[in-house]
């Protein structure tokens, strides 16, 4: 497999190999890649003899427990005051920017070495090493890439954790992000152990009945505009509330929006307590990473999110007319 940069991975490898204590970390509202890749390096860890804690700043999902095989997590609301000294080291796995880490990363930075693995574009380069690949399809591949090119390999579990980080972040090889280096991270991870046909169980059978009659109010209030170039539905929190369901059940929701026929720029507006939280979703050539970060937000060109502090009915409003007009900015022959 082609490496993407042999120093910093070498580099990763040297700083992981010499730390006792790994405090590995998983963004907020963690997703499949990033408690997949924590997951399968706190494996690794493990297996090697670290002191390893696995770090979650929020519940852990449901969906992706099945992945956890043995290996403990804890929640943590900061990183910890006693996580210090140079035998210590903090790998943050698919996480932008110090604000989806968990807190105190950037204090933590002068006690211990911060290891920074991710594929997003915007990231801001907030590690002591800072190992972005935006042209990988999940953060997945290049943990893949790590683990592949170490002395300690992978073990059947950690592949599984890394394939389910992969498909779930390249919509199982299909999103435009998938690329020969996706399948050939997939080779490996078959290789190692991984079986597609039980993760593919796993994640797509695991829906509750609360979840689809969530998704019912929202497919009721799907609505396609700007000449069907765009659309958007929404989530009031009295929705979560009545059918006992949580932000956890809409991963992805927004996807089925631009399988509606023409349609290239699609919103998941949801209501939450600090405002309103919108996942973007775009197809060529519709930037939602532009549309986001009009509102402050950020992410990839074709998957980003933001949030908006307005009411929701005020919110869904700003966001439509902005996706309006990012629309007759990118097709003004249509217009
Ligand atoms: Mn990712």
């Amino acid at each position: 497999m082609k490496n993407h940069a042999a120093d910093v991975v070498s580099e990763i490898l040297r700083v992981l190999s010499a730390s006792d204590r790994w405090l590995v970390l998983m963004h907020e509202k963690p997703d499949g890649d990033t408690a997949g890749c924590a997951i399968a390096l706190s494996s690794l860890g493990v297996r090697i003899g670290k002191d390893v804690i696995l770090g979650c700043p929020e519940q852990f999902p449901q969906k992706y427990l099945f992945m956890l095989r043995g290996i403990q997590h804890r929640v943590l609301d900061r990183i910890p005051d006693d996580f210090s000294g140079e035998r210590c080291v903090v790998v943050s796995m698919d996480t932008s920017n110090p604000e989806r880490a968990v807190s105190g990363i950037e204090e933590a930075r002068e006690r211990c070495t911060v290891i920074n693995i991710d594929h997003h574009p915007d990231n801001t380069g907030y590690g002591h090493i800072n190992w972005v690949v935006p042209t990988a399809s999940a953060t997945g591949e290049m943990v893949t890439e790590l683990l592949a090119g170490s002395e300690w390999g992978i073990s059947p579990d950690e592949a599984n954790a890394l394939y389910a980080a992969i498909v779930t972040d390249n919509g199982n090889f299909c999103f435009p992000s998938s690329s020969s280096q996706s399948h050939e991270c997939a080779v490996i991870l078959v290789e190692a152990g991984a079986v597609p046909g039980d993760i593919a169980e796993e994640l797509e059978t695991n829906l509750s009945v609360n979840s689809l009659k969530l998704w019912g109010r929202v497919f009721e209030r799907a609505t396609v505009f700007s000449d069907g170039f765009c659309a958007v539905f929404w989530i009031a929190r009295s929705d979560f509330l009545e059918t006992c369901t949580t932000r956890q059940d809409t991963e992805n929701l927004v996807n089925f929006l631009l399988r509606i026929k023409g349609v290239k720029l699609a919103a998941l507006c949801g209501e939450g307590d600090d405002g309103v939280r919108v996942n973007l979703r775009s197809r060529f050539p519709m930037n939602a990473r532009e549309v986001a970060a009009r509102f402050g937000g950020g992410g990839h060109v074709l998957a980003s999110g933001c949030t908006i502090r307005e009411p929701l009915k005020d919110a869904l409003s700003a966001l439509m007319a902005e996706m309006e007009s990012h629309a007759s900015s990118c097709l003004p022959s249509n217009k």
